[in-house]
């Protein structure tokens, strides 16, 4: 155990204050030396409470992404702490999984940052990811899958996110096509899945997920505020990121395996099941203009979305959904 990991062990096996004289026993450093590694951990997030007389204890509740943090929760399976990389600071979670692919990272890796300078959304827009209080991460997956199965991955996604929001919060989350994650009709996360492809064969799936966990409403920019929602907005406290965090990946290991093993359609009645569109009155959106009215009535196998209009039923492979509201207008959303 490194110097950090011995105090941070100490303080956490207690809710009372550990001397700084048993810290620096434990570690075998000074008790001044103790004190410059508590003041580093309160710099990287970690709410240390220091008492003359007493010494040091730990305020539960602390909400740091880091490797020790996560690497404590981590499902079993793909996922280890060696392999999981967090940033202060990215341009984008799904950038930095391109270069360590390059590097040879693969199956299982997971990048998180606390910041992302140019977070991206689908279609080369822009993804708000401000500092310390959203869950912005990138997984790499490895199916060995083709191109045209590659969608069924961001479904495996949101479905993934769905039920861990679910799981974790006991929130109604829901998933609209293609892939966000929405509560009460605003969404509370979006995945931009992208793939590294030799030919037709995919090497990698990045699978970039970005999750409101603890914004309040004027946190976001005013174009973003009137469709998007936090988890703590929804619940009325601030929420855990790391547990939400290793839910996803829970879930996503769990849901990638169910792929593997039962197919789509196995992926596809759990994400209908959790749709807020199926059987709704939508159009499809796509840069600005109108590409067809009608009702969502299903997914086909490659992740098409299938809307019954009146001159049949047509398969919508991108765009943006908008619901029709009371009033009969659409609303995107
Ligand atoms: C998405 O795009 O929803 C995919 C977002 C993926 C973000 C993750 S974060 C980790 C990883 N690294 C990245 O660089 N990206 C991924 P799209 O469906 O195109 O939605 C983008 C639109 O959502 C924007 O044009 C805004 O209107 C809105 N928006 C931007 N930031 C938002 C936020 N934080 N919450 C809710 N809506 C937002």
């Amino acid at each position: 155990m490194t110097t950090r990991e011995t105090i941070l062990a100490a303080l956490r096996a207690t809710s009372s204050y550990v001397s700084g004289e048993v810290l620096s026993q434990k570690c075998g450093i000074s008790r001044a030396a103790v004190w410059k590694q508590i003041q580093k951990l309160q710099e990287a997030g970690y709410e240390i409470e220091s008492q003359k007389g007493q010494g040091y204890r730990r305020i539960n509740g602390a909400d740091v992404l880091n490797r020790e943090e996560i690497g404590r929760s981590l499902p079993e399976g793909w996922f280890v702490p060696e392999r999981v990389f967090c940033h202060d600071e990215l341009d984008s979670t799904n950038l930095e999984a391109r270069r360590l692919i390059l590097q040879g990272c693969g199956q299982g890796t997971v990048i998180v940052a606390e910041c992302q300078t140019a977070g991206r959304g689908r279609l080369g827009r822009h993804w708000e990811s401000p500092k310390g209080t959203g869950i912005w991460f990138s997984v790499i997956l490895e199916p060995g899958v083709s191109l045209q199965q590659t969608s069924q991955y961001s479904f495996v996604t949101a479905v993934a996110v769905a039920e861990a929001i679910r799981q974790t919060t006991g929130l109604q989350a829901e998933v609209k096509w293609p892939n966000d994650v929405l509560i009460g009709g605003r969404k509370v996360c979006g995945i931009l899945l992208e793939l590294v492809a030799e030919m037709a064969q995919v090497q990698q799936l990045i699978a970039g997920i970005g999750i409101n966990a603890n914004q309040q409403l004027e946190d976001f920019p005013p174009e973003v505020q009137a469709r998007a929602t936090s988890l703590a907005m929804e619940q009325g406290h601030p929420v855990r990121r790391t547990e939400i965090l290793c839910a996803v990946l829970q879930k996503l290991q769990e849901n990638c395996q169910l792929l593997e093993k039962d197919g789509f359609d196995a992926i596809r009645s759990k994400w209908t099941a959790l749709s807020c569109v199926i059987g709704k009155e939508i159009q499809i959106v796509r840069q600005g203009n109108t590409l067809l009215t009608g009702k969502a009535i299903g997914l086909d196998a490659d992740g098409a979305l299938l809307v019954q209009t009146p001159q049949g039923v047509e398969s919508v492979l991108a765009g943006d959904v908008s619901l029709r509201a009371a009033d009969g207008s659409y609303r995107l959303l």
